[in-house]
C-alpha cells in the first residue's frame, strides 16, 4: 500500500485579484523574488523595516544545532515597547489600538498612548511582586483590553506569559500554572458568555488549592480584575485587584532591552496522546514574522483600516494576530468578549457595521454556522466596508469559501485561506491578496521566505498531483524552539521523522494539484484506510458540504469487517431543511451524493444527522471522539471540548 494520500475531489474556480486591489496592495510579485534570492537576507530585511531593535543584530540565523535554531541572535529589542512606546514617539499616540466591544453591548475605546500607559503600570506592579526576566505568568482572562494588557506587561519585564482559555476547567488551569510554574496569576471575577456572567476566580483558586500534601503552589499573588461583579472568594495577602494596583502604579517605565532569543510566551496545545506541550515562542524571530505576516497576509494599511480577528486570546491566533501582529503594525482593531449568536444571531455582523471594519479574520467552523442559519441574517447588515477576509484553524471547504466571499464579501474581496500552527508561530501558507489568483478551498502557496513541501513517508517529494504529508524543509523565524521542559518530546514529535532530511513534521496531510497549489486534507491522525486506499477526511466532509441540504460534516474511519475502515459521517444539516426531510431520506440522499461526487471507495457506510459536532474552543472538530462513537466505545477525554456536554447528545442522537 502507497503511503500517499488519494486525492478525489476537483475544484476549477479561480478568481484573480482586481487590478485596483492589486494596485494598491501592500504584497507586490516582487516578495516571492527576493526571498527566493536569498531567503535569509530577505528576512533580516523584514526583521530590520518592521521592528525597532535596541541593538541591531549582525548575525541573521544560527542552525549550528537543528533543530534547535536561533535567530537575530546577537540583537535585542523589547516585544512591548515595539508594540506600544514606539508609535506614541512616533506621533501615533492618539490612534485607536483597541475597538472593544463588550457582550452586553458596553464599549471602551482605547488608544496607543493609553494602552502604553496602562501597561507601564501593570509593568511596574508585577515588578513589584517580584516577577522578572524569566519567571512565568499565567493569564487566565475573559476577551477584555486587560487580557492584552497583560501580555505586554509580561513581555516588558522579559517573562513569560502562559495564556490559558477562560473556558478550560481548573484541573486544566491547574496542570498547566504547574507546569510553567508560574508565579502569578491574572484572572478576572468572571466576563460575558451567551448573555450571562461566567466566573474565572473559582477555577484559580481550585487550580491553586486543591492539592496532594505538603506539594506548594509556585503562584505567590493573583490579580484580579472586576469584569463580571460577581461575588468571590477571597485570599488575604495573596490576590489583588486590579483597579486597586494599576492605577496606584507608577506610570513611568523604562521598557529594557532583551536579547532576541529570550523566551515570550509558552502556550499549551494537546497532543494527540498524553499531556499538554508547552509549546515555548521567543522574541525577535516571532515578533519579525507575526508583524511580515499580518501586513503581507491581511493587506494592512496601518491608517485606515480597522482589522478584527475573532480568536480568543487563548488560541496561538489571538497571540499572533490579536496582541502581537496588529500592535506591531500599528493597527486599529476590534476586541470582542462574547459568542458570535449573544444577544442575537446577528451580532458578529452589527459590530462589522458599526466599527467599518475592513479585514475580518476567522474559523472556518464559523462560516459553516452562519450557513446554517441562512443567509438573511447577515443581509440585514452593511458589510460593505469589508475589503479582505481570512479563514483558519481547519481545511475551508470550497461550498463554505463560495459563502463567505458571496455573502460577507460581497462577491469581490479576496480570501486568505491562512494555514499554520501553534508550532509554527505564524503564517506560513496562504495567497497574497493582490497578489496570487485565488482557488476555493486551497491554501495555496508557501510565504515569501518559507519553505514547505509535501513528501512521502520516506521523505521523497510527491510531485504536483499527489498527495502527502506536509513538511517545512527550512527553518522560519517564528518557529517554536522548543517543547517547556522536554527537549526530547521535541525532537521526536517534530523532527525524529525525517531526521534524514532535517524537515520538520507537521503532522498534517495534503496534496499537491497541478498547479502546485496546496491543499489541506486534516491531520495525519484522522486519514481513513478503507480497503487499502487512504482517504482525507477534509475531502469527504467538502463533498458533504457542497450538497445543498448540508451546513456542517464531519467524517471518521470505522473500523469494518470487510473494509478494514469504513467511512462514517456525522452531518449537521440547514434549518431549512430538516422541517421538510426525514433524517432517513437525508441520510440516503447524502450516500448517494458522495458517491457520485468522488466516487463509490468514499461513500460512507453510516451518516447520522446530529444537532452538533465536538468542537475545541478554537473550533476544531475532535474527530477522536466521533471515532469512539462510530466504533461504539466509551467516549474519551473531552476536558478540552467548548461544552463537554455536546458529546451525549451526539451519542444519543446516533442510538
Ligand atoms: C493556527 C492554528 C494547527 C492545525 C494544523 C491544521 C489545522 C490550521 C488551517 C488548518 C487547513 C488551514 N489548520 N489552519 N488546516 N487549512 N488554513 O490553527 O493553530 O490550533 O495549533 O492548529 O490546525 O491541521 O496543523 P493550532
Amino acid at each position: 500500500m502507497s503511503s500517499q494520500i488519494d486525492h478525489l475531489l476537483e475544484e476549477s474556480r479561480q478568481f484573480p485579484p482586481s487590478p485596483e486591489f492589486a494596485a494598491q496592495a501592500v504584497a507586490k510579485p516582487e516578495l516571492y523574488e527576493r526571498a527566493a534570492a536569498d531567503r535569509e537576507a530577505f528576512w533580516a530585511d523584514q526583521a530590520r523595516e518592521l521592528l525597532h531593535w535596541h541593538t541591531p543584530f549582525t548575525e541573521t540565523l544560527d542552525w549550528s544545532t537543528p533543530p534547535f535554531a536561533k535567530w537575530f541572535a546577537d540583537g535585542e529589542l523589547n516585544v512591548a515597547y515595539n508594540c506600544l512606546d514606539r508609535h506614541v514617539e512616533a506621533g501615533n499616540g492618539d490612534r485607536v489600538a483597541l475597538l472593544w466591544e463588550g457582550e452586553p453591548g458596553d464599549e471602551r475605546r482605547i488608544t496607543y498612548a493609553e494602552l502604553t500607559d496602562e501597561v507601564k503600570r501593570l509593568a511596574n506592579v508585577l515588578a513589584g511582586l517580584g516577577v522578572g526576566h524569566g519567571d512565568r505568568v499565567a493569564i487566565y482572562l475573559p476577551m477584555i483590553p486587560e487580557a492584552v494588557a497583560s501580555m505586554l506587561a509580561v513581555a516588558r519585564l522579559g517573562a513569560i506569559h502562559s495564556v490559558v482559555f477562560g473556558g478550560f476547567s481548573a484541573d486544566s488551569l491547574r496542570s498547566r500554572i504547574d507546569d510553567a510554574g508560574a508565579k502569578v496569576v491574572i484572572t478576572a471575577d468572571g466576563g460575558y458568555r451567551k448573555g450571562k456572567v461566567s466566573a474565572l476566580k473559582p477555577a484559580v483558586d481550585q487550580a491553586l488549592s486543591d492539592r496532594g500534601d505538603g506539594e506548594q503552589a509556585t503562584v505567590e499573588h493573583v490579580i484580579v480584575v472586576r469584569r463580571g461583579e460577581n461575588e468571590v472568594d477571597w485570599v488575604e495577602g495573596r490576590d489583588l485587584w486590579y483597579h486597586d494596583v494599576v492605577p496606584a502604579a507608577p506610570a513611568e517605565h523604562e521598557a529594557q532591552a532583551f536579547p532576541a532569543e529570550n523566551p515570550l510566551y509558552i502556550l499549551y496545545t494537546s497532543g494527540t496522546t498524553g499531556k499538554p506541550k508547552g509549546i515555548l515562542h521567543t522574541s525577535g524571530g516571532y515578533l519579525t514574522q507575526v508583524a511580515y505576516t499580518h501586513k503581507n497576509v491581511f493587506d494592512l494599511h496601518a491608517e485606515s483600516d480597522v482589522f478584527w480577528c475573532t480568536a480568543d486570546i487563548g488560541w496561538v491566533t489571538g497571540h499572533s494576530y490579536v496582541t502581537y501582529g496588529p500592535l506591531a503594525n500599528g493597527a486599529t482593531q476590534v476586541l470582542y468578549e462574547g459568542t458570535p449568536d449573544a444577544p442575537h444571531q446577528g451580532r458578529w455582523w452589527e459590530i462589522i457595521q458599526k466599527y467599518g471594519v475592513t479585514i475580518f479574520y476567522t474559523a472556518p467552523t464559523a462560516i459553516r454556522s452562519f450557513m446554517k442559519i441562512g443567509r438573511s441574517i447577515p443581509k440585514k447588515y452593511d458589510l460593505s466596508s469589508l475589503r479582505v477576509l481570512g479563514s483558519v484553524g481547519e481545511p475551508i471547504n470550497p461550498e463554505a469559501w463560495m459563502w463567505y466571499r458571496d455573502v460577507i464579501g460581497a462577491g469581490t474581496t479576496p480570501i486568505v485561506d491562512t494555514w499554520w500552527q501553534t508550532e509554527t508561530g505564524a503564517i506560513m501558507v496562504s495567497p497574497l491578496p493582490g497578489v496570487t489568483a485565488a482557488k476555493p478551498g486551497s491554501a495555496q502557496v508557501p510565504l515569501p521566505g518559507i519553505s514547505i513541501d509535501v513528501v512521502d513517508e520516506g521523505g521523497q517529494e510527491v510531485g504536483n498531483g499527489a498527495g502527502g504529508l506536509l513538511v517545512i524543509t527550512e527553518p522560519w523565524p517564528s518557529m517554536l524552539r522548543g517543547i517547556w521542559g522536554d527537549p526530547e518530546r521535541f525532537k521526536e514529535t517534530y523532527w525524529d521523522k525525517f531526521a534524514a532530511q532535517g524537515y520538520y513534521f507537521a503532522g498534517d496531510g495534503a496534496r499537491l494539484d497541478t498547479d502546485g497549489d496546496l491543499w489541506l486534507l486534516g491531520r495525519v491522525d484522522d486519514v481513513m484506510n478503507v480497503s487499502g486506499h487512504r482517504l482525507s477526511t477534509a475531502e469527504i466532509e467538502s463533498s458533504l458540504v457542497a450538497h445543498e441540504a448540508t451546513a456542517e460534516a464531519a467524517v471518521v474511519g470505522a473500523s469494518d469487517d470487510t473494509t478494514g475502515q469504513a467511512v462514517v459521517a456525522f452531518v449537521i444539516i440547514k434549518e431549512s431543511y430538516l422541517s421538510e426531510h426525514s433524517p432517513e431520506g437525508l441520510a440516503a440522499q447524502l450516500r448517494g451524493w458522495v458517491g457520485e461526487q468522488i466516487g463509490p471507495i468514499a461513500r460512507p457506510r453510516d451518516v447520522y444527522i446530529v444537532g452538533e459536532l465536538p468542537k475545541t474552543r478554537s473550533g476544531k472538530i475532535m474527530r477522536r471522539l466521533l471515532r469512539d462513537v462510530a466504533e461504539g466505545r466509551e467516549v474519551g477525554d473531552t476536558t478540552t471540548l467548548a461544552d463537554t456536554a455536546v458529546m451525549s447528545v451526539i451519542s444519543a442522537q446516533v442510538r
